[in-house]
């Protein structure tokens, strides 16, 4: 492994930050910086120059010591000197200087003065006025600071909508127990039901002089307060999650439910219908003039600007204005039109749970059937079945469905669509089954030309029925392949062959956009869970979300059928 001229470069910078932090010779700092300078813009490879006999020593900024230290580097792939100083200093003191308004100087002083040695650290600091003290500090530096990490946070990530519910979920029922408060309810992304959010905006509605805002920043979770005023307060839960709240009077509810809901592109374009209409719309209610003519229900707010109202998860300014002033926004699908999961694991690949136990569950949600689609055995990791396998599992279904009432299991299979655009098993076994779930693995990054023939190649196979989650993407994971998705679901249509929506909240594949387009060309989805365990089927909520933000209604979900029309949709055209 050669050693490259930019990671000699960053040990160096990485050393001089570390040392002037330690408060040393600032002539050895400074030589480190130039030395990675030089060697940044060095047009060959110095352990190129080192096989080649060179003095690297008559090179700028670099004397007989660093020299003997690039040598070394280029020797060992190490640098012993910078893992000395590293085990001195705090690892999280380096990512401080990167804030902007702290250099190393101040970094050492909050270091040496406060015990401060990482991000969690400075926010508890600055929150408790402890900076504003020191020495060449003072108020405005340490609210720069509040505001520098405020912005990190926000930019940092976005998390996934499962992940924050049950942060959502206690944060309510802990505001929902203060003396006086009425609703409390999370706006913002949360209850568009965006796949990943932002921040967590939650709306209470109290009697005058309950203590809200108080209880709200003494919240067991929270890591730092951002600020707290009478109407609004911003606090960091440990996790890292900020949740704004906002505090209304009852009669504003709906307009500042409204208002938060967002989104922002959704909320500006209505207001421009607003102003058309001579009419005052925000936070507190809906105006003409002084007066206020809605603002207690939502409902009441969509009226009084000529709407019908709109779904939270439609209202993203995507042509759900125009549909509620026509009337002919969709009827939106919703959990309880679901009938059954088309895509679900059992104990003979990756699964948790056995067959039995998988079908009793699905029983229990009040499905009429499951279709069981364990791997096949190209998928080696999840002990993905041969033909001989996968015919036992047949034979167990038949008899699992001579002894259950009330659900049918189906039988399918997850079959890997080879590089070739084959399918991993023969015909002669898939012609067996109810249905198959066909789906990519392995090559995800075929160029976009290549992935999309592959696909198509393997719907030309009759016994092809649903492709499933089409793009393979994990949210804030791995990218989405690359794939023309038009012309993969024209390909679908033609073929009477559909495609899936994995309700898994790390996947969501079909995206929202993706779900709009299936349904502007008529083609039908498969909302399924691609459950491993029996709990796992409780899924179907987060697919159901998304579709909703495709604006699929029942008819646009191929498992919102009884088995009896099911059983007619799966037939190849
Ligand atoms: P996020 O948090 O990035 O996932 O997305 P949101 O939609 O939750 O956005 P957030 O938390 O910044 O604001 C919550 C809602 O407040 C937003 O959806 C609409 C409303 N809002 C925020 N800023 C503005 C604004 O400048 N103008 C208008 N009209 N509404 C705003
Ligand atoms: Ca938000
Ligand atoms: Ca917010």
């Amino acid at each position: 492994m050669t050693v490259h001229n930019a990671e000699i470069a960053e040990m160096f910078d990485r050393m001089a930050i570390l040392l002037e932090i330690q408060g040393a010779n600032p002539f050895r700092v400074r030589a480190y910086r130039n030395a990675a300078r030089t060697l940044g813009g060095l047009p060959r490879s110095v352990s190129d120059m080192l096989c080649e006999g060179e003095d690297l020593s008559k090179l700028p900024d670099i004397g007989k010591d660093l020299a003997g230290k690039i040598a070394d580097i280029v020797e060992t792939g190490q640098f012993a000197a910078l893992r000395d100083v590293e085990r001195e200093v705090p690892a999280g003191l380096v990512e401080l200087t990167r804030l902007p308004g702290l250099g190393a100087t101040r970094v050492r002083v909050l270091y040496e003065e406060l015990g401060v040695s990482d991000i969690g650290g400075l926010r508890r600091a600055a929150k408790s006025q402890r900076i504003r003290e020191l020495r060449g500090f003072g108020a405005k530096t340490e609210q720069r600071i509040l505001d520098a990490l405020s912005r990190r946070a926000q930019e940092e990530r976005r998390y996934k909508l499962a992940d924050v519910e049950p942060i959502a979920n206690s944060y309510v029922r802990y505001l929902e127990a203060i003396p006086g408060v009425k609703e409390v309810i999370v706006a913002g992304s949360y209850r568009r039901r965006k796949e990943t959010v932002g921040d967590l905006d939650i709306l209470v509605t109290c009697e005058k002089g309950s203590p809200v805002m108080e209880t709200f920043v003494e919240y067991d979770e929270v890591d730092a307060v951002v600020s707290k005023g009478t109407t609004r307060s911003t606090v960091l839960l440990r996790s890292g999650l900020q949740v704004d709240l906002r505090v209304v009077a009852q009669v504003s509810y709906g307009a500042a439910l409204y208002y938060f809901t967002g989104s922002k592109a959704h909320n500006i374009a209505v207001r421009t219908i607003a102003v058309k209409k001579k009419l005052k719309i925000n936070e507190y209610g809906v105006f003409k003039g002084k007066r206020r003519v809605a603002g207690a229900t939502e409902t009441e707010v969509f009226k009084a600007v000529g709407l019908h109202y709109i779904e939270p998860e439609l209202r993203e300014d995507r042509g759900e204005i125009e549909a509620a002033r026509k009337n002919r926004l969709p009827h939106l699908v919703s959990v309880g039109d679901v009938r059954g999961d088309l895509h679900v694991h059992t104990t003979a690949t990756d699964g948790r749970h056995s067959l039995k136990r998988m079908a009793e569950a699905a029983k229990e949600l009040g499905y009429e059937y499951l279709a069981i689609t364990d791997h096949s055995k190209r998928v080696v990791v999840a002990h993905g079945m041969d033909e001989k396998r996968l015919r036992k599992q047949l034979a167990a279904i038949d008899r699992l469905n001579e002894e259950l009432r009330g659900v049918r299991v189906l039988k399918g299979v997850e079959v890997d669509i080879l590089e070739s655009g084959k399918l991993d098993l023969s015909d002669s076994i898939l012609e067996q089954l109810d249905l198959t779930v066909c789906a990519i693995h392995t090559g995800l990054g075929l160029s976009r030309e290549r992935q999309t023939e592959r696909i198509i190649r393997a719907m030309d196979n009759p016994h092809f029925t649903i492709l499933a989650h089409p793009t393979g993407r994990l949210i804030n994971q791995r990218a989405a392949c690359d794939v023309d998705m038009e012309r993969v679901m024209q390909a679908a249509l033609e073929r009477g062959c559909y495609l899936e929506l994995n309700a898994q909240p790390d996947r969501l594949d079909l995206d929202d956009a993706h779900c709009r387009m299936a349904k502007d060309m008529g083609l039908k989805l498969a909302i399924s869970t691609d459950a491993h365990t029996a709990d796992n089927l409780s899924y179907m909520r987060f697919g159901v979300d998304q579709a909703r933000r495709g604006w699929l209604e029942p008819e646009d979900v191929l498992n919102t059928r009884s088995w009896r029309k099911l059983q007619k949709l799966l037939v190849r055209l």
